[in-house]
């Protein structure tokens, strides 16, 4: 008897409509195709037909082979296809959804330098810059510092191994620089980091300083406060009595430390202030004349102020920090603090 190719197409269709899975799908397949299955037994039949039905019998099993295998194709590709796109939805990216997560801020180091810059920029101050690996004698010589001077010191100095250059311990060298290539009247500031021997809470051996130079003809110590007092009112937003103390660097003659009233306790006496009521916040004096001299300048025609601070200093004061490590540990929660 011939085998019904509508029935086993049709019950083979009414099975497929209850597979919900590729592995059940692959179950279905042995069952027609396998070895052992429907299709394989009609071809193995073919022994008990009557030879003169063999052909007929033999073309019909393999018409039912291929309606059969095509059915299977189309039925996995669906498969694959629905699969894919199960994949694809779930790594999806919406690019159009908003921003949720934190945005960034600046550093509050970089915060108190832009400060720093833009207000000695409004008194006339511009900026220049130097490099940080600098000839030894920028660094020292042509700053009045004698040879055997303690700054040298391989404590304080990180030396290099090139020889004479150092890791500038200042950015002292960039007004070097600028009066060697210019001539007075100069008004500048020579920002950037520097490198000396210290570690400990208050100090870091990578800092940042800012420095100021005025040199010009009748540049006075009353041009030195002006610029120096107007620059911290500003800075820290409040009219703040200063006090200028003699001291020594080899660069400038005189030379003088400034204190401004302790900005934690008003002058009262705190443990910021070591219950002193003052607070030093930066150095200055007169350029030293064998420092003009140094650099082609006439010190009977021209006179100089300088001053130095460090920004990380500054920056603790203002924002009441008291460990310097804080600023380069890169907490997101400390410095998420200093959005402006
Ligand atoms: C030239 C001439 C003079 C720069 C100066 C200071 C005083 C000073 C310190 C403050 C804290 C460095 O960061 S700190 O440790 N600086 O006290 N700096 S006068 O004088 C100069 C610089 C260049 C050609």
């Amino acid at each position: 008897m011939l085998p019904n190719k509508d029935d086993i197409l049709r019950e083979l269709n009414q099975e497929l409509a209850s597979v919900s899975s590729l592995q059940d799908l692959e179950k279905l397949k042995a069952r027609y195709l396998g070895k052992t299955g429907i299709v394989k037994e009609l071809s193995k039949a073919i022994k008990d037909i009557p030879p003169e039905e063999r052909k007929s019998y033999g073309s019909l099993v393999n018409e039912i082979k291929d309606a059969v295998e095509e059915i299977f194709k189309e039925k996995f590709s669906y498969f694959k296809s629905l699969e894919e796109s199960k994949k694809l939805s779930k790594d999806f990216i919406d690019p159009t959804l908003p921003i949720t997560s934190q945005l960034g801020s600046l550093h509050p180091i970089s915060l108190t330098l832009e400060r720093i810059l833009s207000i000695l920029k409004s008194m006339g101050f511009l900026e220049q810059e130097g490099p940080e690996l600098e000839k030894e004698e920028y660094n020292f010589d042509m700053l009045n510092i004698p040879k055997y001077h303690p700054a040298r010191d391989m404590q304080d100095t990180f030396y290099v191994n090139k020889e004479g250059y150092v890791l500038r311990t200042h950015t002292s060298p960039i007004q070097i620089r600028t009066m060697l290539s210019n001539k007075p009247p100069i008004y500048i500031t020579a920002p950037g980091k520097v490198y000396r021997k210290d570690d400990d809470p208050t100090h870091s051996p990578m800092f940042f300083q800012v420095e100021g130079l005025a040199v010009d003809k009748h540049i006075s110590l009353r041009h030195l406060k002006y610029v120096l007092d107007t620059f911290l009112n500003i800075f820290f937003g409040k009219s703040l009595k200063t006090r200028y103390r003699s001291s020594y660097f080899p660069f400038t003659e005189p030379s003088f430390e400034v204190d401004i009233e302790c900005v934690m306790c008003g002058g009262a006496g705190c443990r910021v202030c070591k219950q002193s009521g003052w607070l030093e916040v930066m150095g200055c004096g007169m350029v030293h004349p064998n420092v003009l001299k140094n650099c082609d300048i006439d010190p009977s025609l021209y006179t100089g102020f300088a001053f130095g601070m460090g920004v990380e200093r500054l920056a603790m004061l203002y924002y009441g920090i008291s460990n310097i490590k804080l600023f380069y540990e890169n907490d997101i929660r400390f410095l998420a603090q200093f959005e402006e």
